[in-house]
């Protein structure tokens, strides 16, 4: 019998997502794709479409459609799903599934043009389904019953350990870039080494209430191990991009991670926050060749880092962390988010300051976004600033695209010349300024300036 055929489904985002700031991003696979494709691929003829391995939209569809599949998974992202409901409509499959980190929360809407939304981990329940098991009883998804509402038990999380390793699409396809920070040697592959963080930042879905309760899961050292030597033995692969949200969670994990990295001899960026990083873990990165840590520093302003963004650091911590990292010589990146519920432009002036005399390798500069699933969200909500939004690309512009900013004292484009502006004088404090950055934000100065296109 041949066996039923899947489409794991991507959009292709980044050029809507990033508008000028495209060449300064990084685009990478859906590892979340990738992952249920290999947990399911000895049931079902599964394919993954990633939207950036198309020239366009219209070409991806076509060879959705070309390859006919029976079920059609898509992942959302809160900007991509309008994007995610045109695919369903333009392709003739007969289930499709929805998950990822919109749907999750935005389930009973997302039921509108889907059968079902995974909500967290899908590889057991995608299997499940494949399976053979109705939908209306696979746990994990939610669906609708005569019309009402109906969410079954949660399934249970898989030990990631059991997970099948996924495949490496950066390795063979040129769709892929990394931003500055992230750049490192050819070829280079992205890896989740734990899953979820579970701190209490309003922002993010990794956080105690987001996607799995933020629940923080990790794979065994050995298991990461197999993984790096296959791919550096069997694919030559000589950096990693790591995604975990909090790379250096625990100690001793990170000391005897970092220890058995140092054997391979390749070079990686991962994430972390500066309460897990002090000298000792910055000197273990370095020596097992940490190109770049990225941390999330969020605002300058200490009062609103604990009221609005509930980071549960103070700056101090911050101070420190980017201290341990310049002293270890591992190339740091600040993040900074501008436009939460209270920031005014003084805040906003303060976070920008507060970049500067960190004065890292790297900084970014984003818009506070509310996604369903988050506090801020919730806040936003009770507070009036927005209410139940639909995703419109058209009537939001820029970053966040789809989505209307909640800060209560500072309209879009405001935000988006305080950003500008930060970006420039971060750019500009730098021995070796970064020209092209320099010119990307001038020239949005100039747009914003001349127009009031950023509704
Ligand atoms: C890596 C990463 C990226 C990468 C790759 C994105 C991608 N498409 O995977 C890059 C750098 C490109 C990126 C960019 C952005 N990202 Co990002 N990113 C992440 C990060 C840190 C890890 C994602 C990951 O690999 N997780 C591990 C895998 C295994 O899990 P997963 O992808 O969630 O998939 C599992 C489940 O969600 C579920 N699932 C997912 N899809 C589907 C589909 C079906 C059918 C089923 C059954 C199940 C299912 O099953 C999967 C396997 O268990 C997450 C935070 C996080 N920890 O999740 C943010 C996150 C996904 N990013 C986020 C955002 C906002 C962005 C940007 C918009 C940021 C910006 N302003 O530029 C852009 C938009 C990119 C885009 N194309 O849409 C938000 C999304 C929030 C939302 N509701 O939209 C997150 C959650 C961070 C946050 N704020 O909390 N990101
Ligand atoms: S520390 Fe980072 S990953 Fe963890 S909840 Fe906060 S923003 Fe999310």
């Amino acid at each position: 019998m041949q066996s039923r055929r899947v489409a794991l489904v991507n959009p292709p985002a980044a050029r809507i997502i990033y508008g000028d700031e495209y060449e300064l991003k990084s685009i990478i696979p859906c590892l979340g794709l990738l992952y249920m494709q290999a947990y399911t691929k000895d049931i079902v003829d599964v394919r993954v479409f990633e939207g950036e391995e198309y020239a366009d939209f219209d070409t991806m569809i076509e060879s959705i459609n070309h390859f006919s599949p029976d079920v059609i998974g898509i992942t959302t992202n809160t900007s991509t799903y309008p994007l995610c409901v045109e695919v369903v409509e333009r392709t003739f499959a007969d289930t499709y599934i929805a998950g990822g980190p919109y749907a999750a929360f935005r389930a009973e809407d997302c039921l509108d043009a889907f059968d079902a939304v995974c909500i967290g981990d899908g590889e057991v329940p995608l299997r499940q389904f494949l399976l053979g098991m109705p939908l209306e009883t696979v746990p994990g998804f939610a669906h609708r019953k005569h019309g009402a509402f109906v969410i079954n038990p949660p399934a249970p999380l898989p030990d990631l350990d059991d997970l099948p390793f996924p495949e490496h699409p950066t390795l063979t396809s040129d769709a892929y870039q990394s931003s500055p920070h992230r750049s490192l040697p050819s070829p280079w592959a992205t890896m989740v080494t734990s899953r979820g963080c579970g701190f209490r930042c309003t922002f993010c879905l990794s956080a105690k209430g987001g996607l799995n309760d933020g629940r923080y899961r990790e794979r065994s050292v050995t298991n990461v191990l197999r993984e790096l030597e296959l791919l550096v033995g069997e694919h030559g692969v000589k950096s990693v991009q790591f995604w975990d949200d909090t790379f250096t969670m625990r100690r001793k994990r990170t000391s005897e991670l970092t220890l058995a990295i140092k054997e391979l001899d390749i070079s990686y960026v991962c994430n972390t926050r500066s309460d897990k990083l002090d000298d000792s873990t910055a000197h273990q990165l370095a020596e097992s060749g940490c190109k770049g840590v990225f941390i999330g520093v969020e605002t300058g302003d200490e009062r609103l880092l604990e009221t609005d963004i509930s980071k549960g650091v103070i700056n101090a911590q911050v101070t420190a962390a980017v201290a341990a990292c310049k002293k270890a010589a591992v190339p740091v990146t600040t993040s900074f988010i501008m436009g939460a519920i209270n920031d005014t432009e003084t805040t906003v002036r303060r976070t920008t300051e507060f970049a500067l005399q960190l004065d890292a390798d790297h900084v970014l500069f984003n818009i506070y976004t509310a996604h369903p699933g988050t506090v801020g969200y919730q806040q936003a909500l009770a507070e009036g600033l927005i209410d139940h939004y639909e995703v419109d690309l058209d009537r939001y512009r820029g970053e966040p695209v789809g989505v209307p900013t909640i800060c209560r004292a500072l309209p879009r484009d405001k935000l988006h010349s305080l950003k500008a502006e930060a970006y420039l004088e971060f750019h500009r404090s730098k021995k070796h300024p970064d020209f092209q950055a320099i010119d990307i934000y001038l020239e949005e100065l100039e747009r914003i300036a001349a127009s009031s296109s950023l509704r």
